[in-house]
Formats: C-alpha cells, structure tokens, sequence
C-alpha cells in the first residue's frame, strides 16, 4: 500500500504521519509537536539561557514599549488582534502600555485552544481588570478573515516569537499574503523575525545540554506511539541540528542510531529505517532585513518600521499595506 492508494485516515496527524514516513526522505510535520506534553517542554524551552529569542523579544518590547505602542495608533480606537495567545507574557507589556496611554483599544487573542484561551483571559482579568479582552477560538485565518468582514475598526495584528520560522519562504509569503487580505490601508502587522547570527549560538539554542529540545523534537514520536498505536523506541534515534548559514535554514532531525523497523498499529503500517536514516522534523528559519524585506513584498505588504535588543540576535517589524 502506498499513499495513493491510502484514503481513509482517522485523523490529518494520522494521515501527515503516514505521509511523512513512507516519503523520502522521512519527515514529520513540526506542528503536531504540540499536545499537552509538547507545550510544556516549549515553555520550558523559552525558560533555557540557551534560548535567546524569547528573552531579546522581551527586551525589545520592554525597551520600546512607548515607541511601538504610538506607532499602533495616534489616538484612534482600534482592535489588537494576536495570532496565537500563548501565556500572553510579552503582549502583556504592550497591552500596560496601551493602558497607561489610555488608548482606545479592545485585545483579541486567536487561538486553536480554548484552553490556552481561558487561562490568558483568567490571568488578564487578574492582571489587567481595565483591559477590553475577546478570545476568539479558531484558526488564524478564517478568525481573521471573519474580523475583518463585520469591522471597520483600525486592526493591528501581533504574530510574536518568530513562529514565523517553521515555514519554508514560499509558505510564508503565503501565510503574509493572507494576512494583508485581511488588513485596510492603515492596518499594521507587528512581528518578530529571528535574525542570521554566529552559527554557534543559534546551534545552542536547538541544542541544549539538558536534553530539553531533544525531548521536545522526541515528542513526535512518542505521540505516534500513543495516538497511532506505534512502537517508537525513541532512546534509538538521536536529536541533531544544523544550521546552514547561507540560507538561513535551522534544520532538526530524528536520526535512527540502529538498522530497525517500527509498527505503527492504527496506520497498519510497519516503517523500516536504514542504520543513521534520519527524519527530517523541523525548520527554524533565521532572517535578515532584505529576506524580510522580500518576503514583505511579495506579499504586498512594506516594512514601516524596525525594532532590535542590544545584541542585534531578533527583530520586530511593523509591515503595512
Ligand atoms: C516556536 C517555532 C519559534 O523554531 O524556534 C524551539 C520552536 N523548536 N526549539 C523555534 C522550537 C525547538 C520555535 N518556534
């Protein structure tokens, strides 16, 4: 049986999976990292030393917070909308900002989960009573794309954390060019760009030595085996990361360290890996001002304005029409 002839899938992890490990070479997609377990381990990741976005995005909205907030706006109502809420611990400063400012403003956070949802609203209502806050729950862009259709405020639309990154160059034009469907002329899009920096340091960060990352890029696996019904030893593959420095391209890999077979019960598949076959998980893209700038265009958006911390290792950029 190969993929053409498979139809029936249970489920897009299900199918993606199969997908990803009859190809070759192997890959799995980076997004289904994520259940309970893999947001964890991100959380603890944005926690490591080694992991530098998190705390330079942190400094630049702390260092800037004054600046980046008069850009949103000059003083006319309008709705901050931020694809995936997270924890919401960075959007906090701008929304203290936004506050003291005593901006006409109403925060709408998207996100996939209704969980994640319930506790930013919790902790935003402790924090911040003042604030004006409506979760929506759904995807990024038909949430966007019904925004945008019934209102005819001003939209300023946060994409933090250099997310961003897990798309090769031709997804993100894609992903940029939905989002400027959804924006008017005096709309802005705020978002952070991890910057090509000394290859060391960007090795570091997807390479901890407490073996978090490794965890976290192992998560996949050990969802097969609980989701799909699969027999992943995952001792038996290793966590490695490269960095091209030429293209930018952070690449993470499953490299299976023996000659093995693993059955995957609910795909009635049985996956055979070669001694050192790897499986290709993740790409985490690093920019610099003429990719971002690029990728702007063609997307039909401009670079406004350009934010950095004091090591020059992120970027926040502020994109209009
Ligand atoms: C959440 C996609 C920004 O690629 O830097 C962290 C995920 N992977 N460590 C990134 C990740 C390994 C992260 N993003």
């Amino acid at each position: 049986m190969n993929t053409t002839t498979r139809t029936m899938f249970e489920s897009a992890f299900a199918e993606d999976t199969y997908k990803g490990l009859t190809s070759y070479p192997k890959y799995l997609l980076s997004k289904y990292i994520y259940d309970e377990k893999g947001d964890k381990l991100f959380q603890k990741i944005m926690d490591m030393p080694e992991y530098y976005l998190t705390q330079c995005e942190f400094e630049i909205l702390e260092q800037n917070a004054a600046e980046i907030c008069s850009a949103f706006s000059e003083k006319e109502a309008f709705d901050l909308i931020e694809l995936g809420a997270g924890d919401g611990k960075k959007t906090k400063i701008l929304l203290k900002e936004l506050l003291k400012n005593s901006d006409d403003f109403k925060y709408l956070p998207i996100d996939i989960s209704q969980h994640a949802l319930d506790e930013l609203q919790k902790s935003l209502k402790k924090e911040l009573p003042e604030a004006k806050v409506s979760p929506q729950q759904g995807t990024y862009f038909k949430t966007l794309e019904e925004l945008a259709e019934y209102n005819r405020r001003k939209k300023v639309i946060l994409f933090l954390g250099s997310n961003i990154g897990n798309l090769l160059h031709k997804d993100a034009v894609i992903f940029l060019s939905n989002i400027a469907k959804a924006m008017d002329k005096d709309d802005m899009l705020f978002m952070g760009f991890d910057q090509k920096k000394d290859p060391k340091k960007i090795l570091d960060a997807y390479n901890d030595p407490n073996g978090i990352t490794e965890a976290f890029n192992k998560n996949l696996l050990v969802r097969i085996n609980k989701e799909l019904g699969g027999d992943f030893n995952p001792d038996s593959f290793k966590h490695w990361e490269t960095y091209d420095p030429e293209t930018g391209t952070a690449k993470s890999f499953l490299v299976s360290s023996i000659e093995q077979n693993v059955k995957i019960q609910k795909l009635e598949l049985e996956v055979h890996f070669d001694s050192w076959e790897s499986i290709h998980t993740e790409i985490s893209q690093k920019y610099d001002d003429s990719i971002v700038k690029w990728l702007a265009s063609e997307a039909g958006l401009k670079v406004e304005q350009t934010f950095t911390d004091s090591a020059g290792f992120y970027k926040n950029y502020i994109f209009k029409k």
